[in-house]
Parts: structure tokens; C-alpha cells; sequence
């Protein structure tokens, strides 16, 4: 049987490589257990000539504030560019298409101005209550954990585009329904991400870059960095005992290793593919039967070239029109302009939905969508067309990341990083900065991975958690609200306090009227 490890590492995405860096570099033998044939989890590139030599078919963006995946890619030697949003993009409701410039729209309605501005405004002012690493700890926790999304964007918005403009946001950013999740889940997940609009911005926000050559170097660099002999692919782990002296593995492909600690690096959910023993305490066994990830498939549309701009437009397109395939698109290009291409998500129910079709009707579909905001047929002849459904693999279940529905995060969000016996807990999902992102995931390994060396002795209790610096030469750019957005009525309070003024006035003027007339 296998020498014991100092300690294992069950999966070899982002967050369990960078774990297994941060051990080897102290000098801890560590091994990793990869399920799949590759290392990057939920980032996978893609390398093919007919895609312009690579393409994420996973996780992509990085931008602003994310400063531990900055720091992981600098030390790699993988450098970003910046995506071209100076151009029309293309904003779609009720089935038209209104072309603007700069971070959003004009509403010309003061109704639905006011929805979304008390959308923004009211996620994130929960958000200023939700601590980031502990929301189960904020102060309604209970309360808002049991409200469902969608009936908070119900109580506050009034118009139908509002009320689509937030149902939108809920599929793109967490791919599923406002039906599916708590208000509590939510507004954590947006402010842990710093708010609204850097969570939907590509200029100065999440999706502000990507990585030349593709994310997945990132997990390739790491695993070269480890030494390849250290990560072992096509590794399935089925059973972990811990009930000897030292934790017991056991991979698919009948073989045994040996460790004293164990980092799991995967969503919570995946872990009901192994067995347990002892088996996991009652809330930990629950929170995995009760973690389900969002549901995407991931479409890239290449041209000969890129028509859009030769239109004007950036590529960018924001659709809140829930007929349509699609809630949002980007310019995929290389770029050096190569491999003209644009990237969308199909998410949530609509995702449920378009994997019944095939390949091809999800595509013509797709270019069918961005003829529509793109104002040209010319979308309709594309040259090449890739997507991975995330809801079919295995090792994933789904993504980009684990959903919490209502009476989840309070009654079982403590489990998440809760160590159990040797086996500590990383992955995005238990991240307190950028959860549900690659950058939560570099955090999430490094802290699981300083957990242990707590435990050996080799680092204080104090320094398990580390801030990260930010980033030189890429500072946050903060997204103030101005003191209109700050204090504007709510569309229903609006409608309200015109419709008790108009009352009253009427009542008054009357009143006066018929005294008068009495008096006579
Ligand atoms: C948004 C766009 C793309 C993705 C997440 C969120 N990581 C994919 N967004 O909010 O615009």
C-alpha cells in the first residue's frame, strides 16, 4: 500500500492546486486526486485552429478586486487583455432593440428608472448588512434566507421591465431562477463580489479581462509549478475513511492513498459522490444533499468578421427579454483581432430548455438572437460555432457555481468550511470574496491549505486568513451611487405619494367647494 501523505487534495480545479502549491511550498508532501482527464475544474480551454488556436469553455473573466487570481496568474507569467466595450451595445426589452454607449441605458420612463435604480440600490444596501465571510451571521439572516427572490423583486419593482431587468441579472449571475434562491443567498453573493454594478460590469468589473492563451493555464501552470508527478489525474475518489490513524482513499480505478489531512476542492454537492466513514455529521450530509449548481451552457459563435463593429457595435448586448434565448453577450475575439467570435451563456430555465435541442438548433437560435441586436443577417452565416454544457459534466453538475435556496445558507451555511476530523473544506463556494469566481477559489485553497499548517504547527492561528494586497497598476475603481440614485422614491412609493397627493387635493378642494356652496 501507498506511503502516507503529509496530505491529499481531492480535486485538481483552481482551488485545490493552489492549496497543494501553498503546502509543497512549505514543505509538506502533498498529493492531488483528480476525478477528470485534465486539471481546471470549471475552467477548461479549449485548443483548436479553427477557434483561433484557444477558447475557454469555462470560467474567463477576471477584472478589478480580484486580486488573488491576479497575483496567481502574475506569478505564472499569464497576462490578460482588456475586452473592448467602447462601442453601441445593444440593450433588449419587450422585444426591441435600443442601441446605447457607457455603462447603461437611458429610461425614458421615470417608472422603470426608478425600479432598476431601487433594485441596485436595494440589493446592495442588504449587501452593507451581510458580513462577506459569515452571511449567516447578519442581522435578519433568518428572515432573509426565508424570503425567495422572486418575491422581493416583486415587492419592489412595479413595472414589467424592472421586474425582468432583476430576474435577468438573478439567471446570468447565479444561472438559475429567481424562483430558486433566497433574497439572503443573493445579496450576499453580490456584495461579496463588491456590489451591483461591478458584479455586471465588463468596464471595471467582473468581466473586465481575460486571460491570453486561456484560464485553464492557470491550473496547468500550478500543476507544473507542484511537479506533474504530484497530480494525479483520472482519479475518482469513491470512499474516505478516517476511522484508523490516518485517512484511507480510495480512487475508481482500484487504487489506495494514504494521507493525514485531506483537502476536499470541490462544490459541496459533488462530495455525495464519495463515501464516508464515519459518515459525514447530520448537517454536513445535509448541506450536500441540499447544493445544487446553476445550470449553463456556454456558446461561442465565430464570423469571418467581426460585423458588428463594422456597425458600430462593441458586441456587448444585454437582453432582459425573457423570449429571448439569451440574457447577455460579449465580443470573443482574440486580441490581435483574430478569430472574430462572440460569446453568450444560455442559463437557468432556458438552459433546461435548449438541451433538449440539438446542437445545431441552439446555434441558429443563437445567431438568430444576434441578428436581432446586431441589426445585420450577417449573423446568420457564422463560420463556427463551439459551447459546453456545464450541466452535463460529471465532475461539475453544473455551473458556474452552487445555489442556495431558501432556509439553506442560515440553517446550514456554517457547515461549508466546518473541519470534519481531518478533512478541511475548500473550493469557490467557501469563499468570502469573490465565491462562485476563480479568484474565491485561489482564496478558498490557500485557506484550507494555511488550516493545515495551522495543525502542523507551521503558521499561528491568526494568519489562516490573509488579506491580499491590491493589485499594482489595477486599482478598484469604486461604483458610487450619486445622491439622485441615493435618494429617489421607489416607483411604488412614487406612485403612492401621487396617487394619496391627487386624493387628497381632490378631498380638500371638494371640501372647500361644497363649505362654500353650503355657505351661500
Ligand atoms: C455576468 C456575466 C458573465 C458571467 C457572470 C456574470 N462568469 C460569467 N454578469 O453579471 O454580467
Amino acid at each position: 500500500m501507498a506511503e502516507t501523505k503529509d496530505v491529499i487534495v481531492i480535486g485538481g480545479g483552481i482551488s485545490g492546486l493552489c492549496a497543494a502549491k501553498l503546502l509543497a511550498e512549505s514543505g509538506v508532501d502533498v498529493l492531488v486526486l483528480e476525478a477528470r482527464d485534465r486539471v481546471g475544474g470549471r475552467t477548461h480551454t479549449m485548443r483548436d485552429s479553427s477557434v483561433g488556436g484557444y477558447v475557454d469553455l469555462g470560467g474567463s473573466y477576471v477584472g478589478r478586486t480580484q486580486d488573488r487570481l491576479l497575483r496567481v496568474a502574475k506569478e505564472l507569467g499569464i497576462e490578460s487583455y482588456p475586452i473592448d466595450e467602447n462601442a453601441k451595445i445593444s440593450w433588449v426589452q419587450d422585444g426591441r432593440v435600443y442601441p446605447f454607449k457607457g455603462s447603461f441605458p437611458t429610461f425614458y420612463n421615470p417608472l422603470v428608472w426608478m425600479d432598476i435604480n431601487q433594485v441596485i440600490r436595494g440589493i446592495d444596501s442588504l449587501g452593507e448588512k451581510i458580513p462577506s465571510a459569515d452571511p449567516w451571521d447578519c442581522p435578519d439572516a433568518e428572515e432573509l434566507d426565508n424570503t425567495l427572490m422572486q418575491d422581493w423583486i416583486d415587492k419592489n419593482t412595479l413595472t414589467k421591465t424592472g421586474n425582468d431587468f432583476c430576474k435577468t441579472i438573478c439567471q446570468l449571475i447565479v444561472t438559475s431562477q429567481a424562483t430558486e434562491m433566497s433574497v439572503l443567498f443573493v445579496a450576499w453573493y453580490i456584495k461579496q463580489c463588491g456590489g451591483f454594478v461591478r458584479i455586471i460590469s465588463t468596464k471595471f468589473g467582473g468581466q473586465e479581462k481575460k486571460f491570453i492563451g486561456g484560464s485553464q493555464q492557470i491550473s496547468i501552470g500550478l500543476m507544473n509549478k507542484i511537479g506533474k508527478e504530484r497530480v494525479i489525474l483520472d482519479s475518482p475518489v469513491y470512499s474516505l475513511d478516517q476511522s484508523g490513524d490516518v485517512a484511507v482513499i480510495k480512487t475508481l480505478n482500484e487504487k489506495t492513498y494514504k494521507a493525514k489531512h485531506v483537502i476536499i476542492a470541490m462544490s459541496p454537492g459533488l462530495t455525495q459522490k464519495i463515501h464516508f466513514n464515519p459518515p459525514l455529521p447530520p448537517l454536513r450530509n445535509q448541506l450536500a444533499a441540499r447544493s445544487p449548481m446553476g445550470s449553463v451552457i456556454k456558446c461561442m459563435v465565430y464570423y469571418k468578421t467581426d460585423f458588428w463593429r463594422d456597425r458600430g457595435y462593441c458586441g456587448s448586448s444585454w437582453s432582459i427579454d425573457p423570449d429571448l434565448p439569451v440574457e447577455w453577450s460579449l465580443d470573443d475575439t482574440k486580441p490581435d483581432g483574430s478569430a472574430p467570435a462572440l460569446v453568450t451563456f444560455i442559463t437557468a430555465n432556458k438552459a433546461r430548455k435548449f438541451c433538449q435541442l440539438t446542437e445545431n438548433e441552439r446555434r441558429d437560435k443563437l445567431c438568430r438572437y444576434f441578428a436581432k441586436v446586431f441589426g445585420t443577417d450577417e449573423a446568420m452565416h457564422p463560420i463556427n460555432y463551439v459551447e459546453k454544457n456545464w450541466m452535463a459534466e460529471a465532475y461539475s453538475a453544473g455551473c458556474y457555481t452552487t445555489i442556495f435556496q431558501p432556509g439553506t445558507l442560515y440553517q446550514y451555511g456554517r457547515e461549508l468550511r466546518r473541519i470534519v476530523g481531518c478533512i478541511h473544506f475548500a473550493g469557490t463556494e467557501t469563499a468570502s470574496k469573490w465565491s462562485g469566481y476563480m479568484d474565491g477559489a485561489v482564496e478558498s485553497g490557500e485557506r484550507a491549505a494555511r488550516e493545515i499548517l495551522y495543525d502542523m504547527g507551521k503558521l499561528p492561528k491568526s494568519m489562516i486568513w490573509q488579506d491580499e494586497p491590491e493589485t499594482k497598476d489595477y486599482p478598484a475603481i469604486p461604483f458610487p451611487k450619486s445622491f439622485v440614485e441615493r435618494n429617489a422614491p421607489t416607483a411604488r412609493g412614487f406612485v403612492r405619494f401621487v396617487t394619496r397627493t391627487t386624493f387628497w387635493t381632490a378631498a380638500v378642494a371638494g371640501g372647500v367647494w361644497l363649505y362654500k356652496h353650503l355657505n351661500k
